[in-house]
């Protein structure tokens, strides 16, 4: 039986579809994309709470150069909506995680953050001199990082937007990184397993994932609409899945 489409209560936000859209026209053009194996009931997922539908939406791809890129839209309860997107590259290659989360509630955007974040010491200079060539908009509310935050980058742009005019400027910013991005991975080349960059970049990204399984805030939220083995699965396996061993 095909499962029911979610009551949706709230809209969902013009900058969560807009910047879903961006994400998606970015990826498709990259080499050798193809979707990765994704069982329906995780494709497409749904709860209720407190009578309100819940639904996550994932849409898992791989290319070449990069082992996964995961787009993840939901409508978590309280009129909670969430886009989350991570692209985690293959280590053997000499890039970057790009990272995006979008966190907002019916009183607006809450947490707006995009990075590409380093797998070894620093990004590559040539992506850092891209990425700092378009300087972002004067946002009005930039916020502090938690602790976890050291994994970012000093490129990371993570604020609390004020009004459809900084959305927007923070879209452009999203974008730009998405190109900067792109163009890396059109660029890369495989180096061995066995190099000592490889290794880096592999123990880098275990890092990564690691930190980001610190930030209670998903955590919570993802219990507290399902239940808290079912979080810890999806945080372990969907959204921060150690990378495999370079090999
Ligand atoms: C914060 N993430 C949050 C918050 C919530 C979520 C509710 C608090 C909002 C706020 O501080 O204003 C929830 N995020 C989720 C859920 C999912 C999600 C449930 O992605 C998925 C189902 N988080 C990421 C990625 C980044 C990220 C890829 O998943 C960065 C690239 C960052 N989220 C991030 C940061 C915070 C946050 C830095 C603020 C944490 C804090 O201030 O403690």
């Amino acid at each position: 039986m095909q499962p029911k489409p979610p009551a949706r209560s709230s809209p969902q936000h013009p900058l969560v579809n807009a910047l879903a859209a961006s994400i998606r026209s970015a990826w498709q053009p990259l080499p050798g994309l193809q979707p990765l194996p994704l069982d329906q009931d995780l494709r497409s997922i749904h709860g209720r709470l407190d009578g309100e539908e819940l639904f996550i939406g994932n849409e898992i791809m791989c290319c070449a150069g990069l082992r996964k890129l995961h787009l993840e839209v939901a409508l978590l309860g309280n009129g909670l909506q969430i886009l989350h997107s991570v692209w985690f590259p293959d280590p053997h290659y000499d890039l970057p995680i790009f990272g995006a989360d979008i966190v907002a509630g019916p009183a607006g955007i809450s947490a707006a953050i995009v990075d590409l974040s380093p797998t070894a010491d620093d990004l590559p200079q040539r992506l850092l001199d891209q990425l700092t060539s378009k300087p972002w908009p004067d946002f009005q509310q930039v916020r502090d990082l938690p602790g976890w935050g050291s994994i970012f980058s000093s490129q990371v742009c993570f604020i609390r937007p004020c009004g459809p005019s900084e959305e927007d400027g923070f879209h452009q910013v999203v974008n730009h990184y998405l190109a900067v991005m792109a163009s890396g991975v059109r660029e890369a080349v495989r180096e061995p397993s066995d190099a000592v960059s490889t290794v880096t970049r592999y123990q880098g990204q275990l890092n990564y994932c690691l930190q980001q399984k610190r930030n209670d805030k998903t955590r919570r939220v993802l219990e507290k609409a399902f239940d808290p083995a079912w979080a810890d699965r999806y945080i372990e396996m969907i959204l921060f899945d150690n990378p495999p061993e370079p090999c």
